[in-house]
């Protein structure tokens, strides 16, 4: 099907198909949510406000029996097969009202997501061409990593952040909350962490740290716009910020300096001292209680400094403490050598990683190949951030890549998801997070929610072209790559 049928939409729907006629978005226009249903309410709401601010209109909100007259837009669960999910929709546009069907809320919201990327992005008319769509993910799992250890950044920016995520339908927000360079979240029982840990970062990088409540106002946000939070402390390597706050949880009995430096795995958590596990103990606990989601990342990643047999230890301890919070563990693939439990995840990122089913006891993946989804890599020798030891990623080369034949022996059901990563030695404002997660971060979610089958980057590269103008109407500081043809206006 041509990319014209497709409205350049981002990421590709499974199936769209045209029917006659269009709806006008006008001032009498009016959004209906099913009556009594909890799922399309805030989805109904989230959509109201977006059309009031594109277009100006009242977009007042109504809760309805049954189908609206002509004239609405109305969210309802029927109609909308099981074979949706949670995530998937059906969007219905008709000459005369616009019908979105889904099962929960993310549904519902996804479906306002490809409503909003059929109008224009700035300037009326405000007319939808009349098509059916029904869509819905390949993979649960579609994130983004965000590094705010090596340079912070506040609750409003990664709030807007999020935005920009949810837009293109990614569904996780990992933040690497420590590191050698910085601790970035209040725990109370070790305030130290946070007091101290938070005041260093990377050469240029920003310092602070989130309070709980500041954590958990992202969480709700995040939460608002159907991404799940999950945060990192990534132990028992990079840890030179909390082993500098804390001089008794060091070997020596003596703490480190504070690190700005760029280097790695120089750092370790003594594994044979008792009171590692009362931090990792406290911390945790702390951390899973203002973590509305299931996830605990604990990284596990560059241990350089712990011997084999430390490493297996401490995984062996991290394990059941997360599992004592009811928590889902995920560490970077080094953890496959840790002893790994059924029912935790593994975040694939290094090149030569052998992730097959065996060596990581059945658990699954979340795909992070440093040479496809990295973004703190540079575009080409020319980009004047980031770093360049895992590959030159051009916008194609975070496109043009199939989760499931990147790395030997994968299978699509071993595949949880996707997640893009943003390390912050080198990035160290928003405007610099934008230059390099705009545009590959749009072809790591297409990646994530489109079919494999159909998706090509001939096809894709005519899309994201179009995509320009949307990206310059939202503010974003976009890298124009001369990969692609971009339109203007
Ligand atoms: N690898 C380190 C990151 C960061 C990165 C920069 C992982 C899991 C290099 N670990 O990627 O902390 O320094 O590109």
């Amino acid at each position: 099907m041509s990319s014209i049928l497709h409205h350049n939409l981002i990421p590709k729907p499974v199936r769209v198909e045209p029917r006659a006629g269009e709806f006008h978005i006008t001032a009498e226009t009016r959004i209906c949510a099913q009556a009594g249903l909890a799922e399309a309410q805030p989805a109904a709401e989230y959509l109201a406000g977006i059309l009031r601010r594109l277009t100006g209109y009242p977009m007042p909100l109504e809760a309805v029996g049954e189908a609206p007259g002509p004239g609405s837009i109305f969210l309802t669960v029927q109609g909308a097969p099981p074979v949706l999910g949670a995530e998937g929709y059906r969007l219905e546009v008709a000459g005369d009202a616009v019908t979105i069907r889904a099962n929960k809320f993310a549904g519902f919201f996804y479906g306002c997501q490809t409503l909003r990327q059929l109008l224009p992005p700035s300037e009326g008319p405000w007319q939808i061409p009349g098509l059916d769509v029904e869509d819905r993910p390949r993979f649960a799992w579609r994130g983004l990593m965000l590094d705010v250890a090596r340079s912070f950044f506040t609750v409003e920016e990664i709030k807007n952040l999020l935005d920009l995520a949810a837009a293109i339908k990614l569904n996780r927000l990992h933040l690497h909350l420590s590191d050698d360079q910085g601790w970035r979240i209040m725990i109370e029982s070790w305030p130290n962490l946070a007091l101290f840990g938070g005041k260093c970062a990377a050469e240029g990088g920003r310092s602070g740290y989130f309070t709980q409540a500041e954590f958990q106002e992202i969480a709700a946000y995040a939460q608002s716009r159907a991404v799940t939070l999950v945060p990192e402390i990534d132990m028992p390597g990079h840890t030179n910020a909390a082993l500098s706050a804390y001089p008794e949880l060091n070997r020596s009995g003596i703490a480190p300096e504070p690190y700005r430096g760029m280097k790695v795995g120089f750092s370790t958590l003594a594994a044979e001292k008792e009171i590692t596990y009362r931090f990792v103990a406290d911390v945790l606990r702390e951390l899973a209680a203002i973590t509305p989601g299931p996830y605990l990342h604990v990284g596990g990643d560059e241990a350089d400094s712990t011997t084999p047999e430390e490493y297996k230890l401490f995984l062996q301890r991290v394990q059941d403490i997360a599992a004592a919070n009811g928590k889902t563990l995920i560490g970077w693939d080094e953890i496959i050598h840790g002893g790994l439990r059924p029912g935790n995840l593994v975040q694939v990122w290094r090149k030569g990683t052998q992730p097959q089913k065996a060596a990581c006891q059945g658990a699954r993946l979340i795909l992070s190949p440093c040479h496809h989804a990295y973004l703190d890599m540079k575009y080409g020798p020319e980009t004047h951030l980031g770093q360049d030891w895992a590959a030159l990623i051009e916008v194609k080369d975070a496109y043009a890549w199939d989760p499931v034949s990147v790395y030997p022996g994968v299978s699509e059901e071993d595949v949880l998801g996707v997640e893009a990563a943003l390390w912050t030695e080198t990035i160290h404002n928003v405007s610099d997070l934008e230059y390099m997660l705009f545009p590959r971060l749009l072809g790591i979610a297409e990646i994530g929610w489109s079919p494999q089958e159909g998706r090509g980057w001939e096809e894709y590269r005519l899309r994201l072209a179009a995509h320009g103008p949307r990206l310059a109407a939202a503010g974003i500081n976009f890298c124009r790559s001369p990969q692609i043809s971009w339109r203007e206006g």
